[in-house]
């Protein structure tokens, strides 16, 4: 007997199904071709037939080019690298004891969160591995691992003499890991988003006791901070992404959780954390948070979180307000907020064409569920348009996505895509090239920290002549389970990039103009060490439209309402200056709880301040009145929530 509560239950799933593949347009030209057959074929050694789940890219082998090492689950982790002579993948942690990355295979472990930064400040990148070995949440039966390439060989730090006692080895059922550099000293905290059961398991935070350690002998002391760094919650952690989201240029992190609110935690600029999640209206408590990710998408300078919930509606949050209040609102549309079981989420212009787009990676599950992309294009006076693009072989509606990364592996400047796939069938991973935009511009740019490594959590603004100011931010950890290659990457389209600016973690930055040899190449920029600064360059900076420079040498927004008391016309006399612009309206009064729209033509509720219950995404969707009900709380589903997916 089928209960109707459990047809209610199926309507929803196979509406979850089908709605994404009737309503994709398609009209498109296709973005990604598959490359596996070339680049990655299945096979043992390189791509076998496994459960795998996180992706992180980093410099493992030390050379200066990025690899990509893959959680696996079921099997071993996988590093894989580029091999330019026969331009495919190999991994290099190969099945011999002798082999350097031999340690990192873990085939015991069953790997999902990975993450990679330096935490010892010798320049090159630690790699973080979760592990959940016989558990959905709580206590797991085995260690995380921290790996250091030490003794010529990737050794596991929690397994040292010195860590055994100070509880720091995380046996914990987490997710996703991220890299913080907390306090902006280039050394690198791990957040690691546990997934709670009670009082067991809060999330956690490790890094090195530099006052217990000694470098020099390779002893490294490592401790949970989270306690004083304010961020040892109970809930069940999903997805992290660091970066300065409200700050200027302090870490933050955001996480969105299953069963309970997000945390968007503010750096207090002293190491610790406050939550401020209901202040700025993205606790969104009643969704199940996955993939999650930064970008500006409206070019203002101020960074927007865009994240996948679990079938329920995904969000895009603009980051709205002044420096003081941190206001979002969520700006999703109703294809783009489409209810999927949702993993890996990643924001990237991978047509190079200087707009970004948003590649949400869903798994198959109970039936075939498509990838899919979207285009977020700013608008000059308007929030940014969305329009779903034609993600073309990359829809693997098949595929048991459960991570995936981007990288320009080959360097031709334009991203690749590696998808991950497990969770409830072994499958391989596969690989994809873009297909769009191969005639447009861009520009990588690599920022250092003072130790040498990759400057995780550092931000990046490109100055354009006609797109204005691009702004990126070096990832430590996002998508879900996952971390992106450490470089800002910038499409220009037909756009020329005037200068760089890049801020890190502790506030230090260097402005730089570009010369029209650097576009479409790769850019390292070192930490400044003071002397460079008194450097007059050879061209000037230009920061075009809107913009000039400071008395710092940074470029600014002009305030064209001071400046120009009289730059809007009489029939529309409020000034109101934006970032990089101006915008005019007519006066009009509104009362309380009314703002003048736009033109001042009428008056418009204000942006509330979404105190938590719902927001716009779920509303749009009240027309369906399943929606507002949560599938947990679906009988019959929640158990195979609790105890089956990752
Ligand atoms: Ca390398
Ligand atoms: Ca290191
Ligand atoms: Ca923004
Ligand atoms: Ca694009």
């Amino acid at each position: 007997m089928i209960t109707s509560a459990t047809q209610q239950g199926m309507m929803v799933l196979w509406m979850c199904v089908f709605l994404p593949v009737l309503s994709a347009s398609q009209r498109s030209e296709p973005m990604f071709s598959v490359v596996t057959g070339t680049m990655l074929p299945p096979d043992y050694d390189n791509n076998p037939t496994q459960l795998n789940y996180g992706v992180a890219v980093t410099d493992v082998d030390d050379d200066g080019e990025l690899e990509m090492f893959v959680a696996g689950y079921n099997g071993p982790n996988l590093v894989l690298k580029y091999d330019k002579q026969n331009k495919r993948l190999v991994n290099i942690a190969v099945d011999n004891r002798s082999s350097p990355f031999y340690a990192l295979r873990d085939r015991q472990g069953n790997a999902i969160g990975v993450t990679a930064c330096d935490i010892d400040g010798d320049g090159r990148e630690e790699i973080y591995v979760l592990n959940t070995n016989n558990a959905f949440s709580g206590r797991a039966t085995y260690s995380d691992k921290l790996f250091k390439f030490r003794n010529g060989r990737f050794e596991d730090l929690l397994n040292d003499d010195i860590n055994e006692h100070r509880d720091v080895a995380n046996r914990m059922a987490g997710r996703s890991v991220a890299c913080v550099d907390r306090k902006g000293t280039g050394r690198y905290a791990i957040y690691i988003a546990n997934y709670a059961s009670g009082n067991v398991a809060p999330h956690a935070l490790i890094e090195m006791d530099e006052a217990a350690s000694d470098l020099s002998k390779g002893v490294i002391a490592l401790s949970n901070v989270a306690d004083q760094a304010g961020v040892n919650k109970f809930t069940g952690g999903r997805g992290v992404v660091v970066g300065p989201i409200i700050n200027q240029y302090l870490s933050d992190v955001f996480c969105d959780n299953e069963y309970g609110p997000n945390f968007l935690f503010k750096n207090n600029g002293d190491g610790t954390f406050t939550d401020v999640a209901q202040q700025a209206g993205v606790e969104d408590p009643m969704q199940h948070g996955r993939g999650v990710t930064l970008a500006d998408f409206n070019r203002d300078g101020k960074m927007d979180i865009v994240y996948g919930n679990w079938n329920g509606p995904h969000r895009l949050y603009l980051q709205l307000g002044s420096s003081r209040k941190h206001r979002f609102k969520d700006i999703a549309s109703q294809k783009f907020s489409m209810p999927s079981p949702v993993r890996t989420v990643i924001a990237a212009d991978f047509d190079n064409d200087n707009e970004l787009e948003v590649f949400f990676n869903n798994i198959a599950y109970r039936g075939s569920s498509s990838n899919r992309l979207f285009r977020v294009s700013r608008r000059e006076h308007g929030d940014p348009q969305i329009e779903e693009l034609n993600v073309g072989e990359a829809a693997e509606p098949e595929g048991r996505g459960t991570g995936a990364a981007v990288t320009d592996f080959d360097g031709d400047g334009r991203l690749d895509l590696l998808v991950s796939h497990g969770e409830s069938a072994a499958q391989p991973l596969s690989i994809y090239k873009v297909n769009q935009g191969s005639r447009n511009s861009w520009l990588r740019v690599i920022p250092r920290t003072q130790f040498g490594a990759y400057a995780r959590g550092a931000k990046v603004v490109v100055y354009t002549k006609r797109s204005g100011p691009h702004t990126r931010v070096i990832d430590g950890g996002s998508g879900y389970l996952c971390e992106m290659e450490p470089v800002a990457h910038f499409g220009l389209g037909k756009d020329t990039a005037t200068n760089v600016e890049v801020y890190w973690p502790d506030g230090k930055s260097i402005a730089r103009p570009l010369e029209a040899s650097e576009i479409n190449t790769v850019l390292e920029i070192l930490y400044p060490t003071g002397d460079e600064e008194e450097e007059t360059p050879e061209i000037e900076i230009e920061c075009g439209n809107g913009f000039a420079l400071n008395e710092n040498g940074r470029c600014t927004d002009e305030d064209e309402c001071t400046q120009f008391p009289s730059v809007c016309p009489t029939d529309r006399p409020v000034c109101t200056n934006t970032y990089g612009s101006y915008k005019c309206r007519a006066n009009k009064r509104c009362s309380q709880g009314f703002e003048p729209n736009d033109d001042g033509s009428a008056c418009v509720a204000q942006v509330a301040y979404f105190g938590g219950t719902q927001s716009s995404g779920v509303r749009r969707w009240s027309g369906l009145s399943l929606w507002p009900l949560s599938l947990s709380l679906l009988p019959g589903l929640s158990s195979h929530l609790q105890t089956g997916l990752l």
